[in-house]
């Protein structure tokens, strides 16, 4: 099968209900069936935009999940409950939780597995530091990332988000072709253990995505879509940067 082209809004810890219904007005009627559109808002949102939603072409993503599938873990959900409610995705080891929440590689590709076992597919974060590109080491974080993911037995499942840390929330996004290197590496890495999957796999690219610089993005061969943070609180931005995928 072809790669699947993808738009991800991932709210973050932003966004009310009112948000939730202007943003689903707005885009209900700009997906098409060739292009996915993704809506990640905060948790306590998900039955809302799951109504909104309701025989729409739009999907919807939590912004983190579990590794487990259930327990005494106050403050958790599972995959299971996010399929239950109508996730189609979840992302998982954003550099956010990552670095406020300590989770890891092993981690980040055990909640990955969680979700496969759901039935839910999970957009894996990777991305190195300004500190480890200055010191040449993208490869080799990238590398290392990605080196967990491939343990899971579904790997092959996984969408990619390539999200350089020092993209993410600053305004300066990678250029297209700072992009396209890292994500023909990315595949490249993950041919190495299986060329048909890295062939497939959707590796979206994630950090100060607008209006205004995806459609160059969007144009680089291994650029598959993209996962968009601060620009998704606006609608008519976010539907601007969705035609352009
Ligand atoms: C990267 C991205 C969305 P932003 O975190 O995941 O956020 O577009 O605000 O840089």
């Amino acid at each position: 099968p072809a790669r699947q082209r993808l738009v991800i809004g991932n709210w973050k810890m932003h966004g009310d209900l009112d948000l939730c219904l202007e943003t689903v007005s707005v885009l209900a009627d700009v997906v098409t069936p060739q292009v996915g559109l993704v809506l990640c808002p905060p948790a306590p949102y998900l039955g809302e935009i799951r109504r909104l939603a309701q025989g729409t072409r739009l999907d919807m993503s939590a912004q983190n999940v579990a590794e487990l599938s259930g327990g005494e873990r106050t403050g958790e959900w599972s995959a299971r409950m996010l399929a239950e409610v109508g996730c189609r995705y979840a992302i998982v080891g954003h550099s956010e939780r990552r670095r406020h929440h300590l989770e890891c590689d092993q981690l980040t590709a055990a909640k990955a597995q969680a979700c496969l076992n759901a039935g839910i597919t999970p957009v894996v974060c990777i991305g190195e530091s300004q500190l480890e590109r200055d010191n040449l080491l993208t490869e080799h974080i990238l590398g290392r990332q990605l080196r967990h993911l491939v343990q899971i037995p579904g790997w092959r499942e996984v969408v990619v988000a390539y999200e350089p840390v020092w993209a993410i929330g600053t305004g300066h996004a990678a250029t297209p072709d700072e992009a396209q290197a890292a994500h023909a590496f990315i595949r490249a890495c993950l041919a190495q253990t299986d060329p048909v999957a890295a062939a497939q796999i959707s590796v979206l690219y994630g950090g100060s995505v607008n209006e205004h610089n995806a459609a160059a993005l969007f144009a680089m061969p291994d650029v598959d879509g993209a996962l968009v943070g601060r620009a998704s609180l606006s609608p008519q931005a976010l539907s601007r940067i969705y035609t352009a995928a």
